[in-house]
């Protein structure tokens, strides 16, 4: 009999997994309890693959060999409690399709920087012209790409939520970023359980492996010195000289080791800005290494790279003021590097949906650098509370134009407008990409 897998969710990830079960052979049967989109309809429908939407039937779900789960769907939802009940193992789509890729995997997780590094990494890659392709937690899902293309390497961004479906899964090279509270609403508010989620992202690794991970971030390293890794240690650092394997800072140079090879580059030659963004360059770099691309397309694609939009993504300078979308800061750590990397005096937008936020790790660079704040959200009673004697004006409002225009006449020459919100946009944007472009265009209306 055939073995019958059920796709939870029919998103990105979902109508991948769906794809490409049903490719290998298996029975495939497709629970979403939302409407799914025309797009993935179709997709479904072209390969024969039987679906249901608006409700999850547990009849039939609950007789599963195996759940593909999607990352977005929390435990607590009470189709997952019945199914943990039995005992069905639940994976993700990155597991699944993981079992039919024998691409190299490079894989980038962190709290922040994933996007962002693992763009850089798949544009170095490509620069290097090796047949590469881009999945994960972003872009087309894995599973789909798996079931539809071939490549010899995989960049992949890999979430919090897509590890925790993670058993037999094993990295090539992993890059762990950094880790600082996100999510937790998603972790029973426990910090470690998210932490050692994160450190899923090394298992299975064999000492031919390589793991590329930040020295200088505590929680990493705390979480490191208690655990046993068998692959190769690639430390990168902007505080201590790394004399083996890995990345540091050599007075304006950065420095990246592998296999006695060396790379160096100007620091003012990286595209990219910021201290945050010196970690993403030095963990590219390492990579490269790793892979033997030359120093020559390495430091091209580190200067040539164009950044991701919605990332302290510079949208225009008005009558002398700097507007910068950095829409995707949704946690209070991204919103920290962003404050850190503008020079100038700041008129910051801040605010949205508080993801259980401590902002007090903010109040000494908003001391420092901020002019005005203006609230872009329903509720910004705590921001208010915690910046109100430190920053002169604080306003509150509820749409970009709004707080665009505010900005604008609160600002002087030389100043600039930052939107990094330091939370989730969903209480009055559709999400953090809709929150980012209804920005831009308030601010493009201003010219
Ligand atoms: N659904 C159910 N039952 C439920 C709840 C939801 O069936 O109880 C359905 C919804 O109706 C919807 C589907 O599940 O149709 C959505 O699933 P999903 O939220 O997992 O979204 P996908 O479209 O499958 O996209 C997911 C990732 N989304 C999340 O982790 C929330 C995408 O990351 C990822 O690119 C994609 O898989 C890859 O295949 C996005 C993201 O926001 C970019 N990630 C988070 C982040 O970056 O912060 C982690
Ligand atoms: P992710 O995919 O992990 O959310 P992104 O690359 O999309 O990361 O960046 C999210 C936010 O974090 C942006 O505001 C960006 O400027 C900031 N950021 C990027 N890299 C880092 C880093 N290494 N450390 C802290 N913040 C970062």
């Amino acid at each position: 009999m055939k073995k019958k897998i059920v796709v939870l969710g029919g998103g990105e990830s979902g109508t991948g997994s769906a794809v490409l079960a049903q490719q290998k052979g298996f029975e495939v049967f497709l629970s979403d309890n939302g409407r799914l989109s025309p797009e993935n309809r179709n997709i479904l429908t072209k390969y024969n693959i039987q679906f249901e939407e608006r409700g999850h039937t547990h009849e039939l779900i609950l007789d599963a060999d195996e759940i593909i789960k999607s990352p977005g769907i929390p435990e607590v939802v009470p189709i997952m409690k019945e199914i943990r009940k039995r005992n069905i193992r639940v994976i993700s789509e990155i597991e699944f399709a993981g079992r039919y890729c024998d691409a190299k995997k490079i894989c980038i997780t962190g709290s922040n920087g994933k996007t962002t590094t693992s763009s850089l990494i798949y544009f170095l890659l490509k620069n290097a012209g090796l047949n590469v392709g881009l999945a994960g937690n972003i872009g087309k899902s894995y599973a789909y790409q798996v079931a539809t293309d071939k490549f010899d390497y995989y960049v992949l961004e890999i979430s919090s939520f897509q590890l925790d479906g993670m058993y037999d899964f094993k990295a090539d090279i992993a890059v762990l970023l950094n880790i600082t509270p996100d999510h937790l609403d998603r972790y029973d508010y426990v910090f470690q359980n998210y932490v050692n989620s994160k450190f899923r992202i090394t298992q299975n690794m064999r000492k031919e492996d390589c793991f590329i991970f930040c020295s200088d971030d505590e929680i990493t390293m705390g979480n490191l010195n208690k655990i046993v890794l068998k692959t190769k240690m690639l430390p990168i650092s902007q505080t201590e000289i790394i004399r083996k394997d890995g990345a540091c800072l050599l007075q304006n140079k950065i420095v990246a080791k592998y296999n006695d090879s060396d790379f160096e580059m100007l620091l003012k030659d990286l595209a990219l800005s910021g201290l945050h963004n010196v970690y993403n360059s030095m963990a590219a770099a390492v990579a490269g290494k790793i892979l033997e691309i030359s120093n020559a397309v390495i430091r091209n694609s580190l200067m040539g790279f164009k950044g991701v939009e919605h990332r302290l993504e510079k949208v225009k300078k008005i009558r002398g003021v700097e507007f910068i979308n950095d829409s995707k800061a949704t946690n209070v750590n991204s919103a920290w590097y962003a404050l850190e990397s503008v020079p100038g005096k700041i008129v910051w937008i801040v605010g949205g949906t508080d993801k259980g936020n401590d902002y007090s790790a903010l109040m000494e660079p908003a001391r420092k650098k901020v002019k005005a704040i203006v609230c872009l959200g329903i509720d910004n009673k705590k921001i208010i509370e915690i910046f109100q004697n430190i920053v002169p004006t604080i306003t509150e409002t509820r749409s970009a134009k709004d707080a665009v225009s505010q900005c604008m006449a609160l600002s002087e020459p030389g100043d600039t407008v930052l939107l990094s919100p330091a939370c989730a946009s969903f209480d009055l944007f559709e999400n953090y990409e809709d929150r980012g472009r209804q920005f831009k265009k308030a601010v493009r209306e201003l010219d």
